[in-house]
């Protein structure tokens, strides 16, 4: 086994090379016996049965039925990417873990998105947390940053996550709905569970509706601890901020998507890594100094509290970028076993007794769903420094530990391995002062469950505000039991009156009259979308909507300003193939109608063209693919005849240029008849970069 202890990106890359394999040139079994037929079992004639002593049958078919192993109990569905982390600046007054240290260093990654709630075959897109868990393999061991796309949980206890995930998951007795929240079990136990409603807020919001992986910040959620080499110990909050900014999808498109094309954020994830438009994420952290522990108005340890941004800034650490994506899904993105507990000198852990669970769940989870002890030798596990110690033996152990000492102490060995309590390399537990009866009681500075409730909602923008209330009207009228909906509505009058009225309205429960207690208007602009990057359409999908007969400079001048502004431009057509010009030029067809929708597009641009725009007007497809994008927010342009296909559609209330040479941009619309295409192309660009455009009035009214 070749061991590294490199300070360069490559050094798991090159780990992983000895286990990889090509296929080879001659079919052979396991053992490496050459293999002459694969497609007849042995039998004794003709026409009789199949021979116990076909060993290749036997082979090929044990291990066939062998070949699935538990799914995650969460987190089920996930995709995986390696790439490297840098730091931008020694940490090493905060911190001595190691990869924090050396801007010079490129720590190897890899990294795992996942839904929570749904089987591993259940589609991308629904209502749901996202994990996003990082194993580093740093020069001091794998630390595993394992955290979500929120930063707060439902629970402030781990005791309580059988129940919240029994809850969640599909009910018992007929195994529905899949990878949804929309039931009564959820509910029930949410509205039990006033601790729950910050963190419901959030998965109400748009932040459940990822467009990408790569645009969604990550959290590590609990508080921890950093310690520097002088033994000082600070507390810290970690995040992950996405360089191309937050966004989402709306809730129309995600049900949408997930039948047209389940594995769209999977997708997505591997297709730019493919096209080298790597995902890029910025670590931050927030750092509050040991004796400030109590000055804030929750607990530290809460974690279903943030500390707002405007508090306590988020500052910026290093940079991760994913560049690889795996050889194989199942040895790499399946077989990958995070870890909260896997730390490394100079990171601990607090008292939040979330992550205190944790600490016990995710090796014991591993045990049956990898197999047992071992797996931490699966090539995607193994730390790049070396591990040694007497563990031994165990199913399907890989290395072969030579000597005949498996103890400690020995003398025979030299007394290796050796535990060194001098080592400034060596892991040591922050020496926190811990003492107190043994009790079972939450602690009283954990009991305010509805004020950062409030704070979220404040923060909204009044879309954002819009589409948690649609999506309580969703979620709870897919609850037949009323009395739990009304208790959601009591709870959500506890967070804003306005919220619990709007809800109420839409699910068959009495509005409140009177707002329930006594609330607040301070807010926080960080937790708004609204405030994200909005300058670049870096990967963005553009659908340029053509058939026979289409404007071929139009086309190909708006392709060009939209590649070279980084996004990725393709023809939707009727039919594949070859598409023929008014000036008889050829262009071929990316994507059809069949295998295709609005929805998996960021965009839309329809050239002029006569004879293509008076085909297009008949076809139900193309004028679809306007309604919904309309409708969805999206940004639309039309040079040229292809202004009269946005006339023909339903979109309403979007102000459409005239026959002149103005350019219209009307939220997001932006058209012209004979306008430059250079022109148009950058306010299309500009357009594109908003994400949504929220404010087109009447949107409702286009049936999409
Ligand atoms: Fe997890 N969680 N979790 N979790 N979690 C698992 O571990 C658990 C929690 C998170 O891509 C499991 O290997 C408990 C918070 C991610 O492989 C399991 C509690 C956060 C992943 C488990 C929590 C997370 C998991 C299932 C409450 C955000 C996927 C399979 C005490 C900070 C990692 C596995 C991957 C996976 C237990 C709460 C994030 C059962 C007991 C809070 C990203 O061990």
């Amino acid at each position: 086994m070749v061991e590294h202890n490199g300070r360069n990106e490559q050094r798991k890359d090159e780990q992983l090379e000895p286990f990889r394999r090509e296929s080879g040139e001659h079919l052979t079994t396991n053992q490496g016996v050459r293999i002459d037929d694969t497609d007849n079992s042995l039998t004794a004639g003709e026409r009789g049965p199949t021979l116990m002593e076909d060993f290749h049958f036997r082979e090929k078919m044990t291990h066939f039925d062998h070949e699935r192993i538990p799914e995650r109990v969460v987190h089920a569905r996930g995709s995986g990417a390696h790439g490297y982390f840098q730091v931008y600046e020694s940490m090493a007054e905060y911190t001595k873990a190691k990869f924090l240290q050396d801007p010079a260093v490129k720590t190897p990654v890899f990294v795992r998105f996942s839904t929570v709630v749904g089987f591993r075959g259940s589609a991308d897109t629904v209502r749901d947390v996202r994990g996003f868990a990082t194993k580093f393999y740093t020069e001091d061991g794998v630390y595993d940053l394992v955290g979500n796309n929120m930063p707060v949980f439902f629970i402030q206890d781990g005791i309580k996550f059988p129940d919240l995930v029994h809850s969640i998951k599909p009910e018992p007795h007929n195994e529905m709905p899949q990878a949804s929240a929309a039931h009564d079990n959820f509910w029930d136990f949410i509205s039990l569970m006033p601790e729950s409603m910050h963190m419901i807020m959030w998965v109400l919001s748009d932040r459940a509706l990822p467009r990408s992986y790569r645009m969604m910040e990550g959290f590590g959620v609990h508080t921890f601890r950093w310690i520097n080499e002088q033994g000082k110990a600070r507390f810290v909050k970690l995040h992950w901020k996405p360089k191309l900014g937050m966004h989402s999808l709306v809730w129309d498109e995600v049900q949408k998507l997930a039948g047209k094309d389940p594995d769209y954020n999977r997708r997505d994830l591997w297709e730019a890594i493919e096209m080298g438009d790597y995902p890029e994420f910025e670590l931050g952290v927030q750092i509050v100094e040991a004796e400030d522990e109590h000055k804030f108005d929750f607990d530290l340890l809460d974690p279903t509290k943030i500390i707002p941004e405007e508090m306590v800034p988020v500052r910026p650490v290093g940079k991760m970028v994913l560049n690889r994506n795996p050889d194989n899904f199942f040895a790499e993105t399946e077989q990958v076993a995070f870890h909260p507990g896997h730390v490394v000198p100079g990171i601990d852990f607090t008292n939040d007794p979330l992550l205190q669970g944790r600490l016990f769940s995710y090796t014991d989870t591993q045990l049956i769903r990898l197999g047992g002890p071992n797996f931490t030798e699966i090539p995607i596990n193994r730390p790049v420094n070396a591990a040694h110690n007497n563990q031994r033996d165990g199913y399907m152990r890989q290395t072969i530990d030579k000597g005949a000492v498996n103890y400690s102490p020995n003398s025979r060995g030299g007394g290796c391995p050796m535990a060194n309590p001098d080592n400034l390399r060596a892991y040591t537990h922050y020496a926190e002062k811990v003492e107190g009866q043994k009790i079972r009681k939450r602690s009283e500075s954990f009991k305010d469950h509805y004020s950062q409730a409030t704070l979220f909602w404040n923060s909204m923008s009044e879309a954002e505000k819009d589409h948690i209330v649609s999506a309580a009207h969703f979620e709870l009228a897919k609850v037949n039991d009323k009395a739990i909906r009304q208790r959601m509505v009591d709870h959500f009058n506890q967070i804003s009156h306005d919220l619990a009225q709007r809800v109420a309205q839409g699910i068959g429960v009495p509005e409140p009259t009177e707002p329930a207690g006594q609330t607040h208007d301070r807010s926080s602009p960080a937790l708004s979308m609204e405030n994200t990057v909005k300058d670049t359409v870096k990967s963005r999908k553009v659908a340029i909507l053509a058939i026979d007969g289409f404007d071929h400079t139009q086309v190909m001048e708006m392709k060009q300003a939209l590649q070279k502004a980084g996004a990725n431009a393709q023809i939707v057509s009727k039919f594949s193939g070859t598409l023929h010009s008014a000036d008889g030029q050829e262009m071929e067809v990316d994507k059809t109608f069949l295998t295709s929708a609005s929805v998996m597009f960021d965009a839309i641009y329809v050239p002029g063209g006569q004879q293509s725009i008076e085909t297009l007007k008949q076809q139900g497809d193309a004028l679809h693919f306007i309604n919904e994008a309309f409708r969805h927010g999206k940004a639309i342009a039309a040079t040229g005849e292809g202004v009269e296909l946005l006339k023909a559609s339903d979109i309403v209330g979007a102000e459409l240029a005239d026959q002149d040479g103005r350019i219209s941009a009307d939220n997001g619309v932006v058209t012209t008849r004979q306008g430059s295409i250079a022109d148009v192309s950058q306010q299309f660009i500009a357009a594109i970069a908003q994400h949504r455009h929220w404010n087109r009035m009447q949107k409702e009214r286009v049936p999409a």
